[in-house]
């Protein structure tokens, strides 16, 4: 009985049903016009997939086809068997896709959440798509649900599901997790559809947030628009009381499988090509970045800060390497078009100017997805990682860095306005990334880093990491939605405040 899912529900074991925008499999035909289904990559999945595999359960969302047919149903049968669970797909029109995903979702709610409102597109066509998605995707999880079962929905494609749930009667517990931040009252305020999308929020049971800084932001937009909400608590979980029923709002920092991404990073297959990069780029410090394509995740300012380290110290030249890996995503939006283009001129312009004949490349740029050994090997590879996006949810890169760092013998250098900052900013040196000078100047702090100091922050953050895990996460999440009693919900001290100002307090 100490497992939290087996106490939800009232008639033998509760089923836990995943919602997520997309599958954690992605679904294509190939020339012979045969299914393939091929694992999804970002870190919902990453979160989830040890998780589901342990517990069994449904998970549902759009299988990524746009041509949909029967036989796509008999594939998801299959490949759910061989996963371990059930997988049941959400089949969306392609100008859904353009509405309700790129639009809505990506051109809104993305930009909107990361304090980006000039990229937004507000859009009415998008709001009208989003609900009527949102619909059907409650539709599917209200006929695959019974009273008993636990909904578990994700991220800010589907706010208003629990909303449609009701509508269509269902009694079943739902709880929400947004993987990314919660924007603060002066900016979510902007949002033209602010009212719906707070009401359609609080039909959940419970509301979970990455930071104790994006459940501050939401309680504060709930205070301004419903005066006659009452908030109890003060630990990790609040209560609400909405219309005579109790709504739970949390943080729960989301964590990585950190046992198996420390065993993976120790098999001889990624120490050997590990020290294939090291003789690749000889007698150098490696420097890593790993990002999706994405404006949130600050690769120009970063590219300027690497530029800036190596003209202002030109004694790390020659000395220093900066791998950075951007994975493609979101190409048929323009704005990411023409990041791209921008990473490609910056990173023309630094090898361009410190390139020595023969030798030394201060950039190493790679534009594709890695595989997971690579993933490992290079984690293993850097002495230093470069975290620094503009805002983040959370950023699982950084767990996984430190989980992957064995030796403990490596620098992570972070954002400041990363969610994993909260757990890690102790151990990491914190930046701010639009400090194009105060990053470099991190940077070579980091090259300069006695290996006591480096052995004791790195210690402390997989201390940090390894306590609060993937399934640390998802045990606490369910236990929010069971325990009688807030007291069950201390804020724990790893992850409460860093020492910083009260405006960067999580
Ligand atoms: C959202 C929020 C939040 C990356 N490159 C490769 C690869 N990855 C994997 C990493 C990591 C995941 O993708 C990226 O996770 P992040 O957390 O960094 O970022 P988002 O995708 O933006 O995720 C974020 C997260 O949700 C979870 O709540 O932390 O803040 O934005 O797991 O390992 N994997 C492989 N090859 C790569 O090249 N195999």
């Amino acid at each position: 009985m100490n497992d939290p899912i087996n106490r939800i529900g009232t008639r033998g074991r509760a089923r836990l049903i995943v919602v997520s925008n997309r599958l954690p499999f992605a679904f294509r035909r190939d020339d012979a016009g045969r299914w393939q289904a091929e694992p999804g990559g970002g870190g919902l999945v990453t979160a989830l997939l040890p998780v589901l595999r342990h517990r069994g359960g449904t998970w549902i969302g759009w299988p990524g086809a746009a041509d949909y047919s029967p036989d796509l149903n008999e594939e998801l049968a299959t490949v759910g068997e061989d996963a371990g669970y059930t997988l049941k797909g959400v089949f969306l029109t392609a100008e859904e896709v353009r509405n309700f995903y790129e639009g809505f979702s990506n051109e809104i709610i993305w930009p909107l959440f990361h304090d980006m409102q000039m990229l937004c597109n507000f859009h009415p066509l998008y709001w009208r798509t989003y609900c009527e998605v949102n619909r059907k995707y409650a539709q599917l999880v209200h006929d695959s649900s019974g009273p008993g079962d636990f909904i578990w929905v994700h991220d800010y494609h589907l706010m208003n599901v629990a909303a449609e749930l009701r509508r269509l009667g269902s009694q079943a517990r739902v709880g929400f997790f947004l993987h990314i931040p919660f924007p603060s009252p002066d900016i979510y305020f902007k949002l033209p559809w602010r009212n719906a999308l707070i009401e359609a929020l609080l039909q959940y049971d419970v509301i979970g947030f990455q930071t104790v800084r994006d459940r501050r932001n939401f309680v504060q937009c709930v205070r301004a628009l419903r005066r006659d909400i009452e908030f109890e608590g003060r630990g990790q979980v609040l209560q609400a009381t909405v219309s005579g029923r109790q709504v739970r709002i949390g943080n729960f920092p989301i964590s990585i499988d950190f046992n198996a991404f420390m065993r993976q990073a120790a098999t001889g297959e990624v120490a050997a090509r590990a020290k294939e990069l090291h003789r690749l780029l000889p007698n150098r410090k490696l420097v890593l970045g790993i990002d999706r394509l994405d404006y949130t995740k600050g690769i120009p300012q970063r590219l300027q800060a690497f530029h800036d380290v190596l003209t202002r110290y030109p004694d790390l030249r020659e000395r220093l390497s900066l791998i950075q890996v951007v994975v493609p995503s979101r190409e048929d939006i323009g704005q990411y078009r023409e990041l791209k283009t921008e990473i490609e001129q910056l990173v023309g312009k630094i090898n361009g100017s410190f390139v020595r004949p023969g030798g030394w490349v201060p950039v190493w740029y790679e534009y594709r997805s890695l595989s997971r050994i690579d993933l490992l090997a290079y984690y293993r590879a850097a002495d230093v990682a470069l975290v620094t996006p503009l805002k983040d949810g959370m950023n699982l890169v950084a767990k996984e860095y430190c989980a992957s760092s064995i030796e403990e013998d490596c620098v992570l250098i972070l954002s400041e306005f990363a969610g994993a900052a909260a757990q890690l900013g102790r151990g990491a040196l914190l930046v701010n990334p639009y400090d194009i000078e105060g990053v470099a100047d991190a940077i070579h702090r980091a090259f300069h880093m006695s290996a006591r100091e480096r052995l004791a922050r790195m210690r402390s953050m997989r201390r940090s990491v390894r306590e609060a895990d993937v399934f640390w996460w998802v045990d606490s999440f369910l236990r929010a939605t069971i325990a009688r009693d807030l007291r069950a919900f201390p804020q724990p001290d790893n992850y409460s405040t860093v020492e910083a100002p009260d405006y960067l307090s999580f």
